[in-house]
Parts: structure tokens; C-alpha cells; sequence
């Protein structure tokens, strides 16, 4: 609960910004949650710590990720794919919190996606340094279904590209707190995150942490 307005208010406008067409920025959107979702998260890595995977062609990813619901994404030699367990303990990913899946379904309808019922939570933890390359979002089964991505702590610079990993990238900057959300035409674009510039975030001190909701199956 918000006891005092004044530290309320939005520095930004919480306006819905288009991005490019499918693709919606919804400045603060998690802000009346943060810090609930932090504590959540802190309670799922307990059982499924933050691991940095291998991608196929044998790098070690700068990111370090864990999963909660019913399919988690991971990534090693054999490729990247959902899977029900986590490896590295053999037992089901934590559950998604009710919480987490009532605010991505809001999101998705704030942003014209009614009835989005993720039953993936991929949690990226970004220190300084790291980043993501560009990739695109492909080991869902229907496209049709849109993605929801909240961005908590450190700020980061999101890249949008277009449908080829050639196309030029637009630069969009994520603040804690900052949902978006996008499917339709966005939802094969090419995207990424630039390395992690150092900073400290009152909630979350030195690290970025996003949230990427997803239908898998
Ligand atoms: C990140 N997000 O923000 C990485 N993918 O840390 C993603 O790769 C992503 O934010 C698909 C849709 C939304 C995303
Ligand atoms: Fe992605």
C-alpha cells in the first residue's frame, strides 16, 4: 500500500506508448507491485537458483536465469527449449505465483491481448555487464499468443529490431517497473538488451531483473 501520494508520483508519463505496431510500452505499470514481485522472486530462487546456461554454439550466457510455472525456457548444447523440471534439481520449476499471472494477463489487456494465460515465467538476472544479444523469441508453440516482459531494478536499454537479424534496431530505455508487452506483427521481431551499465537501485541494489511471460505450450 501507497501511504504517502507524493512518492507516487509518476516522474513519467504512464501513458501506453506504441512502440512499433504489436509492440506497447506501459511505463509503470508493475510499480504497485514491485516489491512484492521482488519478494517472490527471491523466494523461487531459493528453489531454483539463477544459473547461466549454455547456449547451443558453446557460449556461457551473461545473464543468469531461473523459471516459475508450469514450463520453464532453458538453453544448452542440445538447444533451446521449455521443459517441465529444472535440470539442475530434476523437480518442477517453483509455481508462478497468482500474482505474477494476474498482472501479466492485465498488461496484455491493457495492451489489446485479452485472455493471456502464461504458464512460463523466464526471470533474467543482469549484473553490470551483462546483456543480451539479438534473437528472437521462437520456441513458444502459437505466435499468436503475446509476450509480457517487466523490468525491475537497474534502468536498460532495449533494442527492437525488425524481421531480420540485419534490420535497424530502435533503442528503448526500461525503467523499474516498466511492462511491455507485444505479439501481432512485433512478435518475431529481432531483439536484445545492451550491456548493463553500473548503477544502484534503491530496491534491488546493483542488478537488473526481468520477468518475460510467456504461453509455451
Ligand atoms: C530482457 N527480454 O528484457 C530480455 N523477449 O531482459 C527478452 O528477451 C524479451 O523482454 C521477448 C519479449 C520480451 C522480452
Ligand atoms: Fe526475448
Amino acid at each position: 500500500m501507497q501511504t504517502l501520494a507524493l512518492f507516487d508520483e509518476p516522474e513519467v508519463s504512464r501513458e501506453p506508448k506504441q512502440i512499433v505496431d504489436g509492440a506497447m510500452l506501459l511505463p509503470g505499470f508493475a510499480l504497485g507491485l514491485d516489491r512484492e514481485l521482488i519478494t517472490a522472486v527471491e523466494r523461487i530462487i531459493t528453489a531454483a537458483p539463477f544459473r547461466h546456461l549454455q547456449t547451443p554454439g558453446g557460449q556461457t550466457m551473461s545473464v543468469a536465469m531461473s523459471n516459475c510455472g508450469a514450463y520453464g525456457w532453458v538453453s544448452d548444447r542440445r538447444g533451446y527449449r521449455y521443459e517441465a523440471c529444472d535440470p539442475l534439481s530434476g523437480q518442477p520449476w517453483p509455481e508462478m505465483p497468482a500474482s505474477f499471472a494476474t498482472l501479466a494477463g492485465a498488461a496484455a489487456a491493457a495492451a489489446g491481448f485479452d485472455d493471456f494465460a502464461p504458464d512460463a515465467c523466464l526471470i533474467n538476472r543482469y549484473l553490470p555487464g551483462a546483456k543480451m544479444s539479438l534473437h528472437q523469441d521462437r520456441d513458444e508453440r502459437d505466435f499468436a499468443e503475446p509476450i509480457v516482459s517487466v523490468s525491475l531494478g537497474l534502468p536498460a536499454v532495449f533494442q527492437f529490431g525488425g524481421l531480420s537479424r540485419k534490420d535497424v534496431v530502435q533503442c528503448v530505455p526500461l525503467m523499474h517497473g516498466d511492462v511491455v508487452v507485444w505479439g501481432g506483427a512485433a512478435r518475431l521481431r529481432f531483439h536484445g538488451v545492451l550491456t548493463l551499465k553500473a548503477g544502484q537501485h534503491a530496491l534491488l541494489g546493483e542488478r537488473r531483473i526481468n520477468l518475460t511471460f510467456r504461453r509455451a505450450r
